[in-house]
């Protein structure tokens, strides 16, 4: 007994439902730790997996590993994403229905590194015929692409995505990987134009210059260095040490060759990253007139000549507008040709696995647009997962007929109407304002969200707050109570962001293009519709909506991923850091409704095969039904009878702490065993 007791103290438990009950936010942080020293860095809650980022290689994810982990019970092993992917892979198999798997977490979290492994792990263990390998293939080259020109170096993390990625892996009814689809989000086009210290932009630009052949470069009038290009320096980081621009150059081009890009697809998409840089170093000067002039005309000449008779401010805006937007539509382009690509034309039956990877929760000194988005996003997904959760354990319970008693939960419906009502809610204000005639400006925006939604419970601004309002919220600013937290936002920039527009002749230039892709991004339609296109935040709003809907049909699994501390250091753990992701993931909330009804449900056989050592009359066979031998089993060692219901095909724990000493008694017959057996060996 004794043993086990020091190894849960070392180690701590593989699942926090095995904690005491009322568990306080101190043990949590404390199982955490002591698993993360041990390098043990993933927990359960219940089903939902915890990842804690290791910041070194573990030798965990090996194809012994991956074989370890097939097809073995979800309990049975050590937490592992590869009992969570190769969970939702049997379930997807055996019921033929569809699943999705939602990462989240903060920047440098490892949502994409958990990403990566799962597809990875899918690509090794599941059956594959010759023909079909293609397709595997391109699933997984298509992240090194999309990372390319997707992902950038900021502070928070060497490889950050900066765009939501949402991806359908298609199974056959062999289980299969056959074909798949991404959609992604928010790509941050304002990374193409400026970068903080220490951050750079998208890697696609210093691969292509890193790695690209000499006579390439040539043709596309590029230098190797990075520091000549005004869009690839500001951060003062372009030539960064633990980034390998060269070698990856030579991943990305030798996926292109893979996921079926031609030659004239390849020099249209270089032709277009290469015209982003030459733009960026025009420089514009003020003639007599107060007009911009272009005193060195090398880099392009006919964007300059349409930008001249604007300020040379507002034409290196336009200047800037143009280059985000060649970007952004580029990278949906790459999108969609990656999606082609991964089209399976079979159409026989296929079900799917969804791999969600998307920002997570952010709380900033400073909160834009982006991050009110984000949020937006993450109190969706929050609604998701509770209303899943819930249904789900609900539904188990009927089934299994068992009595329930309903959970208390805060429902952030609420929020997220106040975010996104039609007519009322912040994002319709917004767009109000950004159409409406006359000068809105993001002072005028917060006084109609004062006027529009101030009594909302979830909404406060200073002037709100009055005199006595303690709350630190500066005047431009407005605060959201959100299921995870208040979060201050500056409406600075909020109007320009969400209008996202570009001067008309500027699209008249590029519907006109030599360059195809940008004709298939920039089409004539656009500029003849007098319909306004949908704003951004519209946009987000509806991309939302369909996502959801994609994910409300599936059956959820769930990976959050915290980041142990800020200088992505192996070994650190910093208390301070993961208490607040702790709070901004949910997880004494998740913990708490996993724990409401009943902590712990087994199907009978499962029970039954792991503890059937406990009872003389189970042990080592139980030939009658099995929901009698569990029976036979848990009144021979004692439950009471507050402790358990017995199910229609399970039996239902109610406490931890019973599990737990199951576990334990387990832990010590083995132990017993094994000690009779030694010696029984050594003939003693
Ligand atoms: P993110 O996707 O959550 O951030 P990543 O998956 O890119 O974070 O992880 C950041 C870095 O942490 C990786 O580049 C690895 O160096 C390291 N890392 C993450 N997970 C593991 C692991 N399981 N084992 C070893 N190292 C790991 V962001 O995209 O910025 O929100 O936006
Ligand atoms: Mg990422």
């Amino acid at each position: 007994m004794e043993g086990t007791l020091t190894a849960r103290d070392k180690v701590g438990v593989q699942d926090f439902v095995l904690l005491d009950a009322h568990t306080s936010e101190a043990a949590f942080v404390d199982n955490l730790r002591k698993r993360f020293k041990e390098n043990l860095i993933y927990t359960y809650i219940g089903t939902l997996l915890v990842s804690v980022n290791p910041y070194q290689e573990l030798g965990i994810y090996t194809v012994s590993q991956m074989e370890l982990y097939q097809g073995v019970n979800f309990f049975e092993l050590p937490p592992h994403v590869y009992a969570l992917a190769d969970n939702a892979y049997r379930m997807m198999c055996s019921e033929l229905n569809n699943h999705f798997i939602l990462i989240s977490g903060e920047s440098g979290a490892g949502k994409t590194e958990a990403s990566k492994k799962i597809l990875q792990y899918y690509a090794v263990t599941c059956p594959m015929t010759e023909s079909l390998q293609v397709a595997r293939d391109r699933l997984l080259l298509s992240n090194p692409v999309l990372e390319a020109f997707g992902n950038a170096k900021t502070l928070r993390n060497d490889n950050s995505s900066r765009f939501g990625k949402y991806m359908d892996i298609q199974f056959d009814l062999q289980g299969i990987p056959v074909g798949g689809h991404i959609i992604s989000y928010l790509i941050e086009k304002s990374r193409v134009v400026y970068q903080n210290q220490g951050e750079r932009n998208f890697h696609i630009f210093y691969q292509l210059l890193a790695g690209g052949e000499a006579d390439h470069l040539a043709s596309l009038g590029l230098e190797r260095d990075p520091q000549l290009y005004k869009y690839l320096s500001q951060g003062h980081c372009a030539k960064e040490s633990s980034l390998n621009d060269k070698n990856e150059w030579k991943t990305v081009s030798n996926a292109f060759s893979v996921i079926d890009f031609t030659e004239a697809d390849l020099e249209n998409l270089f032709g277009i990253i290469a015209s982003v840089l030459h733009l960026g170093n025009i420089c514009f000067q003020e003639d007599d007139q107060g007009c911009a002039t272009v005193p060195d005309t090398h880099e392009i000449k006919w964007i300059a000549k349409v930008i001249c008779p604007l300020t040379p401010d507002l034409s290196a805006y336009a200047r800037d507008a143009m280059a985000k937007a060649v970007y952004g539509r580029t990278f949906t382009w790459l999108v969609n040709k990656i999606n082609c690509s991964l089209v399976n034309k079979d159409d026989t039956k296929k079900t799917v696995i969804g791999l969600l990877d998307i920002y997570g929760f952010e709380v900033f000194d400073k909160n834009g647009f982006e991050q009110f988005c984000i949020n937006y996003c993450n109190e969706k997904l929050q609604q998701l997962l509770i209303e899943r959760t819930l249904k789900a354990e609900q539904a188990e319970y009927e089934m299994e007929g068992i009595e329930w008693e309903p959970i208390q939960y805060f429902n952030n419906k609420i929020i997220c109407d106040l975010v996104e009502e039609r007519h009322k809610g912040i994002i319709s204000i917004l767009d109000e304002e950004c159409i409406r005639p006359g000068p809105a400006t993001d002072v005028s925006f917060l006084e109609k969200l004062e006027d529009r939604v101030g009594r909302h419970a979830h909404f406060q601004t200073r002037k709100l707050a009055g005199p006595k309002g303690q709350k630190r919220i500066g005047w431009s600013e407005f605060q959201l109570l959100h299921y995870a937290g208040e979060v201050t936002y500056c409406t600075k920039g909020f109007l320009e962001k969400n209008n996202d527009l570009l001067y008309r002749h500027l699209k008249e230039v590029l519907c006109r293009s030599d360059n195809s892709i940008l004709r298939e991004c920039f089409l004539v339609a656009e500029l003849e519709s007098r319909r306004r296109p949908p704003t951004v935040g519209t946009q987000f709003k509806n991309s939302l909506s369909s996502l959801l809907e994609i994910l409300i049909s599936k059956e959820p699994s769930y990976i959050r991923c915290i980041k142990p501390n800020a200088t992505k250091e192996p070994s650190k753990f910093d208390d301070f850091l993961i208490r607040h992701q702790i709070k901004y993931l949910g997880l004494m909330e998740h913990l708490r409704v996993r724990r409401a009804g009943f902590a712990y449900r087994r199907k009978y056989e499962h029970f039954l095969q792991r503890y059937k050592s406990l009872c003389p009359d189970t042990w080592p066979h139980w030939h009658g039904p099995p929901g009698e031998g569990v029976e036979r089993l848990v009144t021979y060692i004692g439950y009471g009878p507050e402790e358990y219901k017995l199910g229609k095909t399970k039996i239902f724990i109610r406490f931890p702490r019973t599990l737990f000493a199951t576990e334990d008694a387990f832990e010590f017959s083995k132990h017993q065993l094994a000690t009779k057996l030694e010696a029984h060996w050594r003939g003693v």
